[in-house]
Order: structure tokens, then C-alpha cells, then sequence
């Protein structure tokens, strides 16, 4: 009994607690960053650490990396998923889309069906490879999101429309809301944990009877 709280206490901490990561200055949970690519077309150009096609697109955008990233292009989109957290609609602005180089690019974020265009701004910092670290901050009230409000996906148009294309590197919410295990899902994992122990211990209980 004692091991199966023990257990159940570790799934608990894992499921919520989260650090902070700093990225380009600003503060996120460790979870607070997209999650996975739901659809990308068009030109789309990886980078690793300087070196082209160096890693797939889900890694570069989801691995928190600053020196990882993608170049658009003609018609390139990505649109990303939140799986662990949501983007809440709070005080300020509550998204941070990371974008490297020299020149602050600009690209268009649909959310919502409203596309409006993002500008970036260096943050005065750099990432591994050495390049600018730029960003644009996102505030979901010009998107229509109602305050408090949630989404799970954002679309972005990479297609170039600045001096140089846009390089995507890294998505974070800023207003965050991790994604808890469903109540029901907690009181299943509670009952398979009890099977296990209760089928341990039968055969000692078996042997008992039968010796
Ligand atoms: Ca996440
Ligand atoms: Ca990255
Ligand atoms: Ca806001």
C-alpha cells in the first residue's frame, strides 16, 4: 500500500511540476513551448547550429533550442499544436514566437481565423550559434480570444514578406495552463496499480492454501 501512494505521489509531481526555462529574456514553464507540428507546406529550409537540413522540422521548432530553427519561403506554412499546455489569453501579451538573424523579420499568425501581421524585435540576446535572437509577442485580445480564453494552435504564414525571410526557432506561451491528467485517468491508473498488487500477491496466497 505503501509503495502503491509512493507511486501515485510521483505521478502527481511529475504531471505538475514545471520549471522555469529563460529564453531571450523572457520567463516560461518548461512545458510552455509548442508541442508538435499538426501541418507545414511550402518552402521550408531547417537549420541546426549553421547546418542546413540538419534536423526535421517538429525537431527544430519543438526542442526549445534558439540555434535550431526553419527558413521560409514560397507558400510556406506551419501550423503548431499545444499538447501539454494551452495558450491562455491573460494579462499582456501571451505568446512568444522566436525568430533568428541579424535583420528583425516579420510574418503573418492566423489564430482564430484573424491573420495580422507580427513584427519582431531583437531581445538583446544570443543564441548558441551566435546569431540575434529576435521575437514577437503576441497578445490573443487582437485575435477576438476572450480574456481567460484558451487555444491549442497557432498557423503561421512564413511566406517572406520583410527583407529576409522569417527563421522560426522556437513558440512559447507566455500565459500558460498545462494539461492535467482527466480525474477519471487518475482513478484508472489507481485501480490497474491495485490489480498489479493484488496479483502479486495470489500465488503467495494460493501457496498458503494449497500448503
Ligand atoms: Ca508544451
Ligand atoms: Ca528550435
Ligand atoms: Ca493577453
Amino acid at each position: 500500500m505503501g509503495k502503491i501512494i509512493f507511486l501515485c505521489s510521483v505521478l502527481v509531481f511529475c504531471s505538475w511540476a514545471h520549471c522555469d526555462l529563460i529564453v531571450g529574456g523572457l520567463t516560461f514553464q518548461d512545458n510552455a513551448f509548442a508541442d508538435e507540428v499538426i501541418n507545414s507546406g511550402g518552402s521550408l529550409t531547417t537549420f541546426a547550429f549553421d547546418v542546413p537540413n540538419a534536423g526535421t522540422l517538429p525537431e527544430v521548432l519543438t526542442d526549445t533550442d534558439t540555434a535550431t530553427f526553419v527558413i521560409g519561403g514560397t507558400n510556406a506554412f506551419v501550423e503548431l499544436g499545444f499538447v501539454d499546455n494551452l495558450v491562455i489569453n491573460g494579462n499582456g501579451n501571451d505568446l512568444a514566437i522566436f525568430e533568428q538573424g541579424g535583420l528583425a523579420d516579420s510574418f503573418l499568425l492566423k489564430i482564430n481565423n484573424i491573420t495580422l501581421q507580427v513584427d519582431t524585435s531583437f531581445t538583446g540576446e544570443f543564441a548558441s550559434d551566435g546569431r540575434e535572437i529576435n521575437v514577437g509577442l503576441v497578445d490573443l485580445d487582437d485575435y477576438g480570444i476572450l480574456s481567460g480564453g484558451s487555444i491549442s494552435s497557432i498557423f503561421l504564414d512564413l511566406e517572406q514578406i520583410t527583407d529576409a525571410p522569417p527563421a522560426i526557432s522556437l513558440v512559447g506561451a507566455l500565459n500558460s495552463d498545462s494539461v492535467v491528467p482527466e480525474p477519471s485517468t487518475c482513478v484508472l491508473s489507481l485501480i490497474g496499480l491495485f490489480g498489479l498488487a493484488l496479483r502479486k500477491k495470489l500465488p503467495l496466497c494460493r501457496a498458503n492454501m494449497e500448503g
